[in-house]
């Protein structure tokens, strides 16, 4: 049976390397058909939303998305995307590849971050003479669903489980959700470590070796995995998936870049691995293994584009992972 695949480019680079993967899903050919579907900011300009509605209805009824990037829409175009597809959990992996000018070349870990609530939940208010207000949202319900996913998904791979928190500043709404991760954890016989955020910034830094898998709220996850980023080679190296439902939405850690964009030069990596990703979650297993070990493959010793110290285009770097598969 053909699947289809909802594909929402975005602004910015979202406009070159989400085509680059769709190029690639076509040649793994899993039986993929493709719908194309616009957001972001060009959109918000001619049509006066960053969202249209027909774009919401294409989403919803894909069997996955594949997203490129928002720009100064971002919080009217990815937040209520991923909430179209039903996803709680935003998984970020962030590894370094052989061949790769990592900092830290030994960073292996995944961040599993709440994209429901915190501070990007969008209450926000201006409540005028210069004062504005932003309200943080943290729910038992959905600290609980996080660890629940937070520990099954390192479980299935062996791995520990670290909660970043900021618990001794924001006592009720960290303190909230640390209790919901421990009764979780209780509940289910599992162990954990825990770590203030800022110092696990540091501790990033230094030794990202200590970490496997990080579960932590919405912003903190948001920030720490571009941190992350830093430690690998850059953020043309990190997919994401929004999962937790059936449907997903699967994109780049990365943004818009709007200092390269339009130039066909930005990595394409990301959003390849972001489809590999989404092959996974639709369980064409076989095909993801193949796109991920393309992706090393070319990542190792074949071109690459400027921010790995190359000069190969997007195009040129997405067919020399074509040429792998
Ligand atoms: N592809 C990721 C992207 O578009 N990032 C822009 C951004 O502001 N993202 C916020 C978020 O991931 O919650």
């Amino acid at each position: 049976m053909t699947e289809e695949i909802a594909v929402v480019p975005g602004d910015g680079i979202g406009q070159e390397v989400v085509p680059a993967a769709v190029r690639v899903l076509e040649a793994v050919d899993p039986g993929f058909s493709f719908v194309e579907a616009e957001a972001g900011d060009a959109v918000a300009a001619a049509r006066g939303t960053p969202l249209p509605e027909s774009t919401v209805e294409t989403v919803e009824a894909a069997d996955a998305t594949l997203f490129g990037a928002a720009g100064e829409t971002a919080a009217d175009v990815i937040l209520p995307l991923r909430e179209a597809v039903g996803s709680f959990a935003n998984v970020r992996p962030a590894r370094a590849y052989p061949g790769v000018d990592a900092l830290r070349p030994e960073t292996d870990l995944v961040f599993v971050r709440e994209n429901t609530e915190g501070v990007y939940a969008g209450h926000e208010s201006d409540l005028g003479e210069g004062v504005t207000t932003l309200t943080r949202v943290v729910t038992e319900s959905a600290s609980r669903r996080i660890a629940e996913f937070g520990f099954a998904y390192a479980a299935e791979r062996g791995a520990d489980v670290t909660v970043a928190h900021k618990a001794n500043v924001m006592r009720t709404t960290d303190g909230q959700f640390l209790h919901a991760v421990d009764a979780v954890a209780s509940e289910q016989g599992a162990t954990y470590d825990t770590e203030l955020l800022d110092a696990m910034a540091t501790k990033l830094l230094l030794d990202p070796s200590q970490y496997d898998v990080i579960v932590c709220p919405n912003l903190a996850g948001d920030v720490l995995s571009d941190l992350a980023a830093g430690l690998v080679g850059g953020l043309g190296l990190l997919p994401s998936g929004n999962v937790g439902a059936e449907n997903g939405l699967f994109e780049p850690v990365h943004g818009t870049a709007p200092d390269i964009a339009g130039e066909g030069v930005a990595n394409p990596s990301a959003a390849i691995l972001s489809a590999a990703m989404l092959l996974s979650h639709l369980c064409h297993d076989g095909e993801a293994a193949r796109v991920r070990s393309a992706v090393e493959a070319v990542l190792e010793d074949g071109p690459r584009t400027p921010d790995l110290g190359g000069s190969a285009t997007t195009d040129a770097v997405a067919g020399a992972v074509i040429d792998r598969l």
